[in-house]
């Protein structure tokens, strides 16, 4: 019988970003907005966003009145190193009080040091390609890992890696605005260098302080399925992107090379074993089929998996590959999971009650087949600017009101306290499940 009961020790919250949520932040993601306004979906832009970075306080105090022990949220590298080698302590001391706010309002802090976004001087410096990147990221996670080592055990280095490479040097549609697969492969290595720095980084200062620390990326898995497996070519096509998407990266960071077709397997010092534990984020499946149309996606045409419910951003809602990809990773990498993001856009809270249920019980089954899975955190606490799609997609347990920004919690979030006051996996689960 399915275990329903989490783990006392098990996880649970809500995973944030600095850029989504803070407002105030200039770096490479704000002037991206401000010269093409016609990059975001409706327009608008970060300049306020929720005003997160003033009302940290209040907005924590109200996610541990419900009842949550975790809180995932990202330190924002340009405001701690507003120029090259030169760090604000103010800026530091926010975020300590952050990850302390935390802890007061009973959450573990679980934090990230790069979620998509870069300083401008880095980004004009070549960004991911700059060949400092890495170690100048690893002098930035060293001061965060000096000034919030004490609060913080759980460190994520970079927030999906592949999709921050695909969206920005491959697709064109993040900053910076490159559609070129050598530069793609130029930030993939950029990035696994820069995780491997870090990681080494944050090892050596927590080791110095005799403290704890737990590695990994948030790593984004779509399990990516042949649109019609009768035939070769989907099956063959669907190889592709499953491995560059979904494998590629982590087993660079478990054999500490750069793998073809990426590198030529070149070593990286400090990149073997930089993962302690692996942080999912997981939102959907997708179904690949061959286009001979689209050389620059590899050939491969992805679309929502056929028959399956969508959600607001037209992905196809999966709770059963979420279900799959813990027990995929799991058996393959041997470590224990945090499901670091997993969360639906939807805008008048209809779908989110029936995903939050539907997901931990995936998750629960997962725990039942052996997967040691660490926590669960919702993405995302607060309706947010959500990069590309500004403020059109509506991930959050709680709607901010874009002129007042006054906070309402939606139903869903009633439901998710309770999951985690009882950490049980709710009763209609069952019936939804069999149902199935
Ligand atoms: O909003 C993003 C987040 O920044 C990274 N993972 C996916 C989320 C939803 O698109």
């Amino acid at each position: 019988m399915t275990q329903r009961r989490f783990p006392d020790r098990f996880l649970l919250g809500c995973a944030t970003a600095a850029h989504q949520v803070e407002g105030g932040i200039d770096n490479d993601w704000s002037r991206w907005v401000a010269d093409h306004p016609e990059a975001v979906n409706g327009g608008g832009d970060a300049a306020i966003a929720i005003d997160h970075y003033r009302r940290y306080r209040d907005d924590l105090e109200q996610l541990g009145s419900m009842q949550h022990n975790a809180h995932r949220f990202s330190v924002e590298w340009a405001r701690v190193e507003p120029a090259p080698g030169v760090f604000d302590h103010d800026a530091l001391a926010h975020y300590v009080d952050v990850a302390r706010t935390c802890r007061r309002f009973g959450m573990e802090p679980v934090v990230t040091l790069q979620h998509f976004t870069l300083p401008v001087w880095l980004a004009e410096a070549g960004g991911f390609t700059a060949p400092d990147a890495p170690v100048r990221f690893a002098r930035y996670a060293a001061a965060c890992v000096e000034a919030l080592g004490e609060q913080v055990t759980w460190w994520v280095t970079v927030n999906e890696p592949v999709v921050v490479a695909v969206l920005g040097y491959l697709e064109g549609l993040w900053p910076p605005g490159e559609r070129s697969l050598p530069r793609t492969m130029a930030a993939l290595r950029g990035l696994l260098r820069m995780h491997a720095a870090a990681a080494h980084a944050i090892a050596t200062v927590s080791h110095q302080h005799g403290r704890a620390a737990q590695i990994s990326i948030a790593h984004h898995e779509r399990r990516l399925l042949p649109r019609d497996p009768s035939l070769r070519a989907d099956r063959a096509i669907a190889k592709v992107p499953d491995y560059l998407f979904n494998r590629w990266f982590l087993r660079a960071c478990v054999t500490g090379r750069i793998l073809r077709p990426v590198g030529s397997g070149e070593a990286v010092p400090g990149l073997a074993g930089s993962l302690t534990y692996l942080g999912l984020n997981h939102y959907t499946s997708e179904a690949v089929s061959l286009d001979l149309g689209a050389p620059g996606m590899l050939f491969a045409r992805h679309e929502p998996v056929p028959g399956l419910p969508l959600s607001g951003t037209g992905w196809a809602i999966d709770a059963g590959s979420l279900r799959v990809a813990l027990i995929d990773l799991a058996r393959e990498f041997g470590l224990p999971i945090m499901i670091t993001e997993n969360g639906v856009a939807d805008d008048h809270d209809e779908l989110r009650p029936t995903f939050l249920r539907d997901h931990l019980g995936a998750v629960a089954d997962a725990i039942d087949s052996g997967v040691d899975v660490l926590g669960y955190l919702y993405w995302t606490a607060w309706d947010n600017f959500e990069w590309a799609e500004g403020y059109t997609q509506r991930f959050g347990l709680i709607s901010v009101d874009r002129e007042s920004l006054q906070r309402v919690a939606k139903p869903s979030a009633a439901l998710f306290a309770e999951i985690c006051r009882t950490h049980e996996v709710p009763d209609a689960l069952v019936a939804t499940r069999q149902g199935a």
